[in-house]
């Protein structure tokens, strides 16, 4: 092996360097910050090794939101780079990369991460578990997210980033058209955190199906976890094409096999229809447990049960089948036949039964409810009208024909912002200020709740309404500049002052975190919005065992019935509880695995097969680990229920 310091290099912008010097000064910050506050232990054991689902949600949570400020920094140069024309921020390559790993994070580290995040925290609590069925695979899962997450992040100070887009379409993303390591970085950390997503899938189809408290059937379900069991039966079929296809990938760019390749029988449209048979239910995967948070909170809020269930469920169940069959809308203009455009127009344009049936079950649940406008429920009725321009546009975008003129334009890319923004990101921020209370025992500020929603409610469309026109106008996407003579400057300008105003939205969101976890009352009743589901019926913060006694489901909305009926919820006396033990393994299989994609990234081979031997020995360690949890005795369980208030003793 020649040991070759250049090609760790990054070269090129003041920006870069300054963005190695912040990340240094930041871990070095760290590491002394734990050191000098004696912390090291405690994020060990409270963190690190921590199996508890609550715990790991909100590491996903974190994470997110990290990203989603990592992915938003793309987002304002890319604005900045063409808000006028002829700008000279980004050069073409820098451009590039920044739009790839934009789209990348945006979607696989922030959203995604957001939303498992979510489900992590929720979904147990919501059917009266104590935890995931496998709470350490569950560890697993987190850590192979997270240090996926890190070497695509590190990808862009050592070595350069992917630059063929977040959909690396071949031959641009082979190795003779992108030579630098970006997209050995996107095959590997794509890769490591995908393989956690699939084993997030099987978690929660056994834990749905098989944790769930007594009398609660499928059909008692809260929409929320109806949502989160179709998504990860979505994640299991549709993962592993994505494992297969980051793999070829791999092999073509690292070991000179030919699978994308235009010459030796490679073909490069297997790789378009490998991305995207993964890539279309993926966007469905960050959409459906959307859909869950808005339905259980625009029931909450209107004081009524959720109307049109059983519609909800099947056309949760249509769009998911649907979202198999509609891949190929993504390229249309690359060359089939009409007859295979035809049929994907047609699926296409189907999903907008579905949803639209949705759509009107969110209003008619509304319809003489007695609405309470708190900051979820804001976001929840600004999701309706602005999703559904983001659907309307789909529609046109699904006439193959038509597409001819809007394909990689500016008109998709406000399409599908109009989309993944209410129906992922501001599901996720509804979900956070929702559940935050349960999680933490105290609600988010209400004013700057407000604040922040108005900030980025009007920017978002600020930023993305003008990219319609422009679109239409005939600017292409992933274009890095343009001169004054096309006339996209103004609307470009419109758009980047958009963008500015949700970035002051976002810094006001987490200012509320810090603003309320100092000044907000704590709350002592575990129920603030007075709410229907189980969740509801354990204490905040939620002690460790979730339910002192497992809840007897006997309606749809079982803590509503105990309230407002007096159905009995709780009836059985406290036993002793088994739980898990933490387990440091989890941690260092994320580790180990980190090492091995880094070293196959730069073709180092025999510090990638040591990496690799560590992560056999890591998983024979685990495979034959006999620990078998431990139980909290009855006493102690009445002791922590008084502590907390509960409803139980
Ligand atoms: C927060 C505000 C955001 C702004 C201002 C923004 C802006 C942009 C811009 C300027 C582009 C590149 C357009 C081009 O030149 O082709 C882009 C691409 C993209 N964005 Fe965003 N975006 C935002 C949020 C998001 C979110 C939340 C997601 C996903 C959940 C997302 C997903 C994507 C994807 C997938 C691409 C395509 C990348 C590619 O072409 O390979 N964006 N965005
Ligand atoms: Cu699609």
């Amino acid at each position: 092996m020649n040991f070759d310091l250049e090609k760790f290099k990054v070269h090129g912008e003041p920006l870069i360097y300054g963005a190695m010097i912040s990340i240094a000064l930041a871990s070095i910050g760290i590491v002394v910050g734990l050191t000098v506050f004696k912390k090291w232990g405690w994020l060990w054991r409270e963190w690190l090794t921590t199996v508890d689902h609550k715990r790991i949600g909100v590491m996903y949570i974190l994470a997110a939101l990290l990203m989603l400020f990592r992915g938003g920094i793309d987002a304002l140069m890319m604005r900045l780079q063409t808000a006028a024309p002829d700008m000279k921020f980004l050069d073409a390559q820098h451009y590039n990369e920044v739009f790839t790993t934009h789209g990348l994070i945006m979607i696989l580290f922030m959203a995604m991460p957001f939303i498992i995040g979510l489900m992590n925290v929720v979904v147990p609590l919501q059917i009266g578990a104590r935890d995931v069925a496998f709470p350490r695979l569950n560890a697993v899962s987190f850590w192979l997210f997270f240090f996926g997450a890190m070497l695509l992040n590190i990808s862009f100070v050592i070595g350069g980033s992917p630059d063929a887009g977040w959909s690396a379409y071949f031959p641009l993303a082979s190795l003779e058209f992108s030579p630098t390591v970006g997209n050995n970085y996107y095959s590997l950390a794509l890769q490591i955190s995908g393989i956690g997503t699939l084993m997030t899938g099987v978690n929660f189809i056994v834990t749905i199906l098989k944790m769930r408290a007594p009398g609660m059937k499928l059909m008692r379900m809260p929409m929320f976890t109806w949502s989160v069991l179709i998504t990860n039966v979505i994640i299991v079929f549709a993962f592993p094409v994505l494992t297969v296809a980051l793999a070829l990938m791999m092999f073509d760019r690292l070991f000179g096999s030919q699978f994308f390749t235009m010459a030796n029988g490679g073909m490069d449209m297997l790789w378009a229809n490998l991305f995207w048979v993964w890539g279309h239910p993926e966007v469905y995967i960050v959409i459906l447990p959307a859909f869950g948070i808005y339905s259980e909170i625009i029931a909450t809020f209107s004081k009524k049960n959720l109307y049109g269930y059983t519609s909800m469920v099947a056309s949760m169940l249509i769009i998911s089948l649907l979202s198999f069959i509609v891949w190929a809308h993504h390229f249309y203009t690359m060359g089939q036949g009409v007859m295979v455009n035809g049929f994907f127009s047609i699926t296409t344009m189907a999903i907008a039964v579905p949803t639209g049936v949705k759509i009107f079950n969110w209003l008619f649940t509304l319809r003489k409810g007695r609405i309470s406008f708190t900051t979820p429920m804001l976001y929840s009725l600004a999701f309706i009208p602005i999703f559904t321009i983001g659907g309307v546009t789909g529609v046109m975008l699904a006439m193959a024909s038509a597409d001819y003129m809007y394909h990689n334009t500016m008109f998709l890319v406000a399409h599908f912002h109009y989309v993944l923004i209410p129906g992922a990101v501001f599901a996720v921020i509804a979900g956070f200020h929702y559940w935050f209370p349960k999680v933490f025992g105290f609600r988010l500020n209400e004013r700057l709740g407000k604040h922040a929603f108005w900030w980025i409610i009007i920017s978002f469309n600020v930023a993305f309404f003008p990219l319609f026109i422009l679109g239409l106008k005939g600017m292409t996407r992933r274009m890095y500049t343009y001169s004054a003579e096309t006339g996209f400057g103004p609307l470009n300008m419109i758009s980047f002052a958009g963008a500015l105003g949700l970035a002051i939205g976002f810094v006001i969101l987490v200012y509320n975190i810090y603003w309320s976890t100092r000044y907000m009352p704590r709350d002592k009743t575990g129920d603030p919005w007075d709410a229907r589901t189980l969740e509801w019926a354990t204490q905040s913060p939620i002690p460790e065992y979730n339910f002192a006694v497992v809840p007897n489901v006997k309606s749809r909305d079982p803590l509503w019935a105990m309230k407002h009926d007096k159905q009995p919820l709780f009836e059985d006396q406290i036993t002793k509880i088994h739980m898990p033990s933490n387990t440091g393994k989890p941690f260092v299989l994320g580790v180990v695995f980190f090492f091995l994609g880094f070293f196959l990234v730069f073709s180092m081979w025999i510090p990638a097969i040591v990496a690799g031997i560590g992560v056999l020995v890591v998983l024979a360690a685990m495979s034959f680990d006999r620990d078998h949890g431990f139980y909290i005795p009855a006493d102690k369980v009445i002791k922590t229920e008084k502590k907390l208030g509960g409803g139980t003793v």
